[in-house]
């Protein structure tokens, strides 16, 4: 409460009655709740995964960090899970011996894609939590404040230092009405998406209330949480009410569950209203999660891939949902079906009730319970295809064929164009059954490793096999910061254009060579022009870095000497990353001036003139000035100019 009082100065009163304004004001280390100023967080819980987290961990390690300090910090393995050579079983152990370490939970392969698995084993009501995956929100559906984060973030998380982050504006969602049938919780998201686009979201925590809240269990939150990251949001988060109670009383947690509602007199910076009785199914069209339109307007078109699963769809609703739906069924000839369960829990569950069995004969190719097809690790569908998913990214090329169409919808629509062989409308159907969930879901402890009390754990040997590199440190910012324009893209450039995911996943912890495929899929010309100029810059429009937080896609460029992005606008994890990484952000002052900059224009601006907000950056080969500025604080000025945050706190930290 003190805290709460302490804070009020800053925040209006209303919003912190709130559901994140009380988990903010709890947790508030460095800073007041001003909308847009700087905030230092306590961060109770983290969580890495494979493909991030080798990064993350080799980060740490340059950190000089000697054991969590957190209350819980979870190493999850399900990216990287195709064993086709070497790398990912290198990696695999490498992580394995680090959690043994430095006192992290790890779940293995084969155990889960991290948020389903971190929603049903150890996220907490009111507590927060810091994960190197942008759909780290998911656990926003059993009302854990929960945020995606670059690996080097997450690092010094673990070492128990705040997180750093502007303070959000927090958007009200409202929910009123209930969903009707074969219209799902993915398509409350879809039509978020479809208000507020991919960048809608950024600087906001979209926060759910309303009498429409109670009609969707914690999964179904979870999956909204989960997708809400696409708009570009801080966040997204649910009350914590008796419907919470219920799921963790299911997997057997109930005794770590509070109430947590927004009061009566609590007050959003906006409110949208979506009353679930009204929506209809809907569907995100190729190439982007925020192209949302009806199903109906689009059906009939024909289907040769439908994979069900990813941190977005694949609790034991979604599943039981599928396979009640394909009971009795045969999968259209013409189709592949693929179904990934999320945890080994709900693989066990379903295999225990029959719904496995339902899947099997009615044809579904039964997957890992890992990210799988979604992160283009398998399932690449053929040429041209078109391939209906119940993921959250559809972006060009990341199923691992250029040119399919991916279109994202709800586990009900992917199953009814799986059985027509055609983009269908789930209510053309028939009735389905309710779902609901089991009396308890049993979870699965095989794939587990906790880790050695600490005695034991400082005689753990880290196991680095050869092609996993040191990451290198950046030097500091040169007074002149000159170069050559290396490439000039459009708007909403994804992760997935940076720094490609899919066969050269296995790349990830080493550096030099993963940096050979940058950009790859707009401009394989790149990286031989950025190693013959020396590195140089880059334009960008609006949005620039959208989705993934892989790290990788600003510390890759950086090692071929990008020194600078200038953009219309940057995504929040990506921006974040940037600065950790030494390259500097710079943003039109003019969107216009976009025009003015063409590639191999040479560019220059002064480091000095960075301690003002907006600068001048001098286009040599025109002429001509262009304004720019940033939005680093103070403190991330510092760091830039020493060659990003990892460069600063490891020089600073062997100083000391
Ligand atoms: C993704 O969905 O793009 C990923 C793979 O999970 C990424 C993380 C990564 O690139 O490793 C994410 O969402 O942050
Ligand atoms: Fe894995 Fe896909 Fe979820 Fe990313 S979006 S964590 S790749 S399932």
């Amino acid at each position: 409460m003190d805290n709460l009082k302490k804070t009020a100065e800053g925040f209006n009163a209303g919003l912190l009655k709130t559901v994140t304004g009380k988990i903010l004001a709890a947790h508030l280390v460095k800073g007041v709740l001003q909308q847009g100023k700087e905030i230092g967080i306590r961060i109770d819980q983290t969580l890495t995964q494979d493909a991030t987290g080798t990064v993350a961990y080799l980060e740490m390690e340059a950190l000089g960090i000697k054991r969590a300090a957190t209350e819980l910090s979870v190493s999850y393995i399900d990216h990287n899970t195709l064993k086709v050579d070497h790398k990912n079983a290198d990696d695999h152990v490498y992580l394995q011996s680090v959690a043994a370490r430095y006192g992290l939970v790890l779940s293995k392969a084969g155990n889960g894609i991290c948020h389903q698995v971190h929603l049903e084993r150890y996220a907490r009501p009111g507590k927060t939590l810091l994960g190197s995956d942008s759909h780290t929100p998911t656990a926003g559906g059993i009302g854990s404040l929960a945020i995606g984060a670059g690996g080097l973030d997450v690092a010094l998380a673990i070492g128990g230092e705040p997180f750093f982050l502007k303070c959000p504006q927090v958007v009200g969602v409202k929910l009123t009405g209930r969903l009707r049938p074969m219209v799902a919780a993915k398509d409350v998201i879809l039509a978020v998406l479809q208000r507020l686009g991919v960048k809608g979201g950024v600087g906001k925590v979209l926060e759910y209330f309303g009498p429409g809240v109670k009609t969707l269990t914690v999964p179904e939150r979870a999956t909204i949480t989960n997708m809400g990251a696409e708009t570009g949001a801080t966040t997204s988060l649910f009350p914590s009410d008796e419907v919470t109670r219920e799921f963790m009383r299911c997997v057997g947690r109930e005794h770590e569950w509070v109430r947590l509602e927004a009061d009566e007199d609590a007050r959003y910076d906006e409110v949208m209203q979506i009353n679930l009785s009204k929506l209809v199914p809907l569907i995100a069209r190729p190439h982007s999660p925020g192209d949302v339109v009806a199903v109906e307007d689009v059906a009939g078109i024909k289907v040769d891939q439908v994979c069900i699963g990813s941190c977005t769809n694949s609790s034991y609703k979604d599943l039981m949902t599928a396979a009640y739906m394909l009971k009795g069924k045969r999968v259209n000839p013409e189709v592949s079906l693929t179904v990934s369960p999320g945890s080994l829990s709900v693989y066990y569950a379903l295999a225990e009730n029959g719904g496995l069995a339902d899947l099997i004969a009615a044809g579904a190719r039964i997957l890992e319970c890992t990210c799988g097809p979604c992160i283009g690790q398998g399932q690449a569908p053929r040429s041209g295809a078109v391939s209906v998913r119940t993921f959250n990214r559809n972006f060009e090329g990341r199923s691992g064929t250029a040119d399919a169409k991916v279109y994202l919808a709800s586990v009900e629509t992917a199953v009814s164009s799986a059985l027509r062989g055609e983009i269908t409308d789930p209510r053309t159907m028939g009735e389905l059954r309710e779902i609901t969930m089991p009396e308890r879901l049993t979870l699965q402890n095989a794939l587990i490793v906790e880790p050695p009390e600490e005695e034991e754990a400082l005689t753990v040997e880290l196991v680095r096999a050869p092609h996993i590199k040191p990451i290198e440190l950046r030097g500091e910012l040169e007074e002149k910061v000159t170069g050559t324009v290396l490439i000039k893209l459009e708007d909403n450039i994804s992760t997935d254009i940076i720094m490609p995911a899919g066969i050269y996943l296995a790349l990830r912890s080493n550096i030099p060579e993963y940096a050979r495929h940058v950009f790859e899929p707009v401009d394989p010309e790149f990286y031989r022009r950025a190693v013959e100029k020396k590195g140089g810059f880059v334009i960008a429009g609006e949005n620039y870095g959208q989705g993934s937080s892989r790290e990788h896609a600003a510390l890759c460029p950086a090692y071929l000497g990008v020194k600078a992005v200038i953009a219309k606008s940057f995504a929040r994890i990506h921006l974040a990353n940037l600065i950790n990484f030494g390259i500097v952000p710079l943003v039109f002052s003019d969107a216009g001036d976009y025009d003015r900059i063409e590639p191999d224009d040479l560019l220059e601006f002064a480091a000095a003139d960075l301690d003002r907000r907006k600068l001048v950056v001098k286009n040599l080969t025109r002429g001509i000035e262009i304004p720019v500025e940033h939005s680093m604080m103070e403190a991330e000025l510092e760091r830039i100019k020493a060659g990003g945050s990892l460069a600063y706190i490891s020089k600073n930290n062997a100083r000391k």
